[in-house]
């Protein structure tokens, strides 16, 4: 890693209450639909008063903010279209979603430009909060960043509609006062970025279990999202015999448990889950004439979880011919794993040992718009730990003072790099 520099010590009780402040003031009933479940989707107001929040706190320490024509923001400590580092995560929530998954990203990179500042160093930064990581508006995990990214063409993203009320991404960005027209100029988000380090909460119990500050990631699991339409037949629960029946939900029964079986054996870390399970038409005396269900296949290991979802598919036609019903698979979105910039990686891990604080590496289960960052530019990831692994939950929880430790961890990981 770069020479070790002279360390900078921040005062860690004021950037923990700093950063509690800000995630925590994103928890209050105007920045989600509850006091309780933060449910801040793309576009809508508590969103948009999220970034009206983050912009307020980037302009009073002197940056230039603007958001790019999807409504990812931006801003930068430096002139526009001067080369920066990356700094930032998410502010949209899971649509069960906890208060720090994406906020703590953005609190901390507000914070790590506060403190260079402060401390009078010289960083160029630039801080991004994401559009749509979740997908709770769209159904699209990484959205904002694969636009910037370059990772989705248009025709697909012609096709992207919000899951509530199926109305155009485009109609719906553009109503929210976006230029979603220009989606392609989202581009210059990541133009000359000369690293980019995205701090998020563990969502696992590693760094708790072992009593370990600090998670330096080295690969992000790449992953594949589809949806599995199933179409039998449906008919009187009682007038309908067994034999000869071409029952959709009983079909999909059987593929959720082969998708278990096999990414339990496929090893390498790789897992399935079917979160989403719509049965038509869902009434208790009609046998279900059509199911969709939802795959979500991750791995670390590129060919172990494709292999896995191409293995789910050729199982759910087979489950088809078996039992007289029709089976449609439909890609959203793969994203392959990613691993991290080794200089990056080397700057925290060394950070880490000059402020004192415990690290171990480890690889990301959740996806993360550093995966999309890094089609653009050297990545690295840090996670704190959350309580008992609880993520995409309102019990989610964690602690700012680990917050304020990273961010000391990013700040001095920053100056080693920008001054190697
Ligand atoms: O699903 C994920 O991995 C991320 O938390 N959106
Ligand atoms: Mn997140
Ligand atoms: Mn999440
Ligand atoms: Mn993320």
């Amino acid at each position: 890693s770069p020479p070790a520099a002279s360390h900078v010590a921040i005062d860690r009780e004021r950037s923990r209450e700093r950063i509690a402040r800000d995630v925590l003031t994103l928890t209050g009933s105007q920045y989600t639909r509850s006091a309780t479940a933060v449910c801040r989707y793309a576009y809508t107001p508590e969103w948009k008063r999220a970034h009206e929040y983050f912009a307020a706190q980037l302009r009073d320490i002197g940056c230039q903010v603007w958001e790019d024509p999807v409504g990812n923001l931006v801003a930068q400590n430096v002139p526009r279209g001067e080369r920066a580092y990356g700094l930032g995560s998410h502010c949209d929530s899971n649509r069960n979603g906890g208060p720090w998954d994406g906020p703590l990203g953005v609190a901390l990179a507000v914070e790590v430009a506060r403190l260079n500042r402060e401390h009078g160093l010289d960083l160029p930064l630039r801080v991004i909060s994401f559009l749509e990581e979740e997908g709770s508006g769209f159904g699209q995990l990484l959205l904002g960043s694969r636009i910037a990214a370059g990772r989705i063409g248009e025709a697909e993203l012609r096709e992207v509609r919000a899951i509530d009320d199926g109305r155009p991404f485009f109609e719906l960005a553009a109503e929210a006062g976006h230029d979603p027209e220009r989606f392609r100029e989202s581009a210059a988000t990541l133009d000359d970025l000369d690293g980019w380090i995205e701090t998020h909460i563990e969502q696992g119990r590693v760094l708790q279990d072992e009593r370990v500050t600090l998670g330096v990631v080295e690969a992000i699991s790449g992953y594949v999202h589809a949806d599995l339409y199933l179409e039998g037949r449906s008919g009187h629960a009682g007038g309908t015999p067994m034999q000869g029946r071409s029952d959709a939900l009983a079909a999909a029964a059987e593929v959720v448990l082969e998708a278990e079986r096999l990414a339990a054996d496929a090893g390498h870390g790789t897992v399935a889950t079917v979160g989403e399970l719509d049965v038509e038409p869902g009434l208790i005396n009609v046998i279900p004439g059509a199911v969709r269900l939802s795959l979500d296949v991750r791995g670390v290991d590129d060919e172990a979880f494709a292999g896995v979802a191409t293995a789910i598919e050729a199982f759910a036609q087979d489950v088809a011919r078996r039992r007289g019903v029709t089976a449609r698979y439909v890609v959203r979105q793969a994203v392959p794993a990613t691993p991290m910039d080794a200089p990056i990686v080397g700057a925290l891990e060394a950070s880490a040992d000059a402020a004192g604080v415990t690290h171990r590496r480890m690889s990301s289960g959740a996806a993360h718009d550093t995966m999309c960052v890094a089609v653009r530019s050297p990545v690295a990831m840090l996670f704190v730990p959350c309580r008992d692994g609880i993520s995409h939950a309102p019990e989610e929880d964690a602690d700012p003072a680990d917050g304020a430790r990273a961010s000391e961890v990013v700040l001095n990981a920053l100056v080693r790099l920008h001054h190697r």
